[in-house]
């Protein structure tokens, strides 16, 4: 089965913990509300059901403030799964957790190993290609294991250096795979040559947060506010399913790292 963002059955999610603001981030825009931060989970929870998938609703993890972006913690493909090494020190215990979870669903579960570091949020799907974002988070070993590791799978990958592109701590933080051959791509990453042959819908730069919306089944999920971005998605045929995600952004935090998908 190939991934193409029409298939999607599951995904595992973890709402924050009433110390989600403890976690890291680089923006200046206030301290979010754990309250509000629950509530947003809430609303995409549903929204993913809505897209048919079933969820996997693991507890709110005290010791790991970012534990929330569980993405950061696999790569998972209808092929296998790959538990990553996170690059922040103080998140690279999320992944113990996870493991247990991922073998009932997965087989083989391969992991990045030291000196490698790799977020998920630096992986990013388009069908049988994957893009490695070399990061402050992903280093050049982890990207290397995951490549070996994707190519053993069958899967080409191109590894794309983000780390001179101003304004994004992941590479999807400026891009998103739509399916059909298309991408969602901020203005900074366009020239780059991994890029090249695909259908592109532009970000407006003031519109940059919302390149990390996520394709899945009959739907995208954006960050609600961006008027320019809905309004090109529909242009394209697809179905945006706009959410609140205010104190997300406030620790760096999108759309996609608030879940694995599978
Ligand atoms: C961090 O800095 O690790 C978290 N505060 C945000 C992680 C966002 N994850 C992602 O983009 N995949």
């Amino acid at each position: 089965m190939t991934v193409t963002h029409t298939n999607f059955q599951r995904a595992i999610v973890r709402p924050p913990d009433s110390n989600f603001a403890a976690g890291l981030t680089t923006q200046d825009l206030g301290i979010p509300s754990y309250e509000k931060a629950l509530l947003q989970h809430a609303a995409y929870c549903q929204a993913l059901r809505q897209c048919g998938l079933e969820l996997t609703e693991l507890p709110a993890d005290p010791d790991y403030p970012d534990s929330t972006f569980v993405e950061d913690t696999a790569i998972l493909t209808p092929r296998g799964a790959i538990l990553t090494r996170p690059g922040a020190a103080s998140r690279e215990g999320e992944v113990q957790s996870m493991r247990p979870v991922l073998a009932g669903f997965f087989r083989d579960i391969a992991e990045i190993s030291a000196p490698g570091t790799l977020d998920g949020g630096d992986i990013c799907e388009a069908g049988e290609h994957f893009f490695i974002g070399v990061s402050e988070r992903t280093n050049e070993a982890g990207a290397g294991q995951l490549a070996q590791y994707l190519k053993g799978l069958g899967y080409t990958s191109a590894l794309v250096d983000i780390r001179g592109v101003p304004g994004i701590l992941h590479l999807k933080s400026g891009i998103a795979s739509l399916g059909d051959g298309r991408l969602a791509l901020i203005d900074t990453l366009a020239d780059h040559p991994a890029f090249r042959g695909y259908e592109v819908i532009h970000l407006e730069p003031q519109e940059n947060y919302a390149a990390n919306c996520v394709r899945v089944n009959d739907y995208v999920l954006i960050a609600a506010g961006f008027p320019r971005f809905q309004q090109a998605l529909e242009a394209a045929g697809y179905q945006p399913l706009p959410l609140e995600m205010s104190e997300y952004q406030k620790m760096d935090g999108g759309l996609s790292c608030l879940s694995l998908r599978f």
